[in-house]
């Protein structure tokens, strides 16, 4: 087990019913899938905001007082804090989600389909389009002008060879999975929708889901950000707005 100067760190949760939640949440990030989550549960939470540099976009370092890694969402719960957005996830279903409203039980078909999406999301998703965010930049204003034309060609070449026809083959297995069904695990929503949603937010501003090329997709997408905890997660921690990173 791993120790700040301050807090005790752990992927699991030691809470349970009647703890005070604490979500540290950085302004038009992942952590939008705690609050989502907390508000579909209906579990009382405090949010402490963290700020983004307006220039670098990265978080602020008052992060890197909770965790060395200053990487957001943090959850606080009974003073353990717990990193990893699928980890946070899973351990809040584990103490607020008794019914499993949210996360299907074990040893059942939507269960296996819900363990692999809650990984797939952060650990094969995420990937392909954050080298996307970042072959972006390469030809993009923090690049001095005279550079910018050799490394933004050398982003348009990185894109070509990987980062689009990786991005193109998750967007159709996606486009597969839920052409069959609602949501990931089958008729019922549960929290592998709230960990897609971030990774399908960044590919809609930069990288081709669009309507015509991914259409059962982006209805998904549409069912999604019309759920109400979706919104009144956005009302309490902000716009999630991915646009403004590719600036
Ligand atoms: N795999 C981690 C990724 C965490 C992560 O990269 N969070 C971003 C916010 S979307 C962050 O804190 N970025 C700020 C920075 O790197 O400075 C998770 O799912 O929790």
């Amino acid at each position: 087990m791993n120790k700040t100067n301050k807090k005790t760190i752990v992927p699991v949760l030691l809470g349970g019913m009647g703890s005070a939640v604490v979500v540290h949440h950085l302004e038009n990030s992942r952590s939008h899938r705690v609050l989502w989550l907390l508000e579909e549960l209906g579990v009382p939470y405090s949010i402490e905001l963290h700020r983004r540099d307006p220039k670098t976009h990265r978080a602020d370092e008052s992060l890197r007082r909770i965790h060395p890694l200053g990487k957001a969402p943090l959850v606080e719960l009974d003073g353990i804090v717990l990193a990893e957005s699928a980890a946070i996830l899973e351990a809040l279903l584990d103490a607020f989600d008794a019914d499993h409203r949210l996360h299907p039980w074990k040893d059942t078909p939507e269960h296996r389909r819900f363990r692999y999406f809650m990984h797939y999301a952060e650990g094969s998703l995420m990937p392909p389009l954050l080298v996307k965010l970042l072959t972006g930049l390469l030809g993009g204003r923090n690049i001095p002008a005279i550079a910018r034309p050799i490394t933004g060609g050398v982003g348009k070449v990185l894109d070509k060879n990987y980062t689009d026809p990786e991005i193109h083959r998750h967007l159709t297995f996606l486009e597969g999975e839920l052409s069959k069904r609602p949501f990931l695990c089958g008729d019922e929503f549960t929290a592998a929708d709230i960990q897609l949603g971030f990774p399908l937010e960044g590919a809609t501003v930069r990288a081709g889901l669009t309507r015509t090329a991914y259409p059962a997709l982006s209805a998904y997408i549409d069912t999604l950000r019309a759920r109400d905890a979706y919104r009144a997660a956005e009302k309490r921690g902000g716009p999630l707005n991915l646009r403004r990173f590719s600036r």
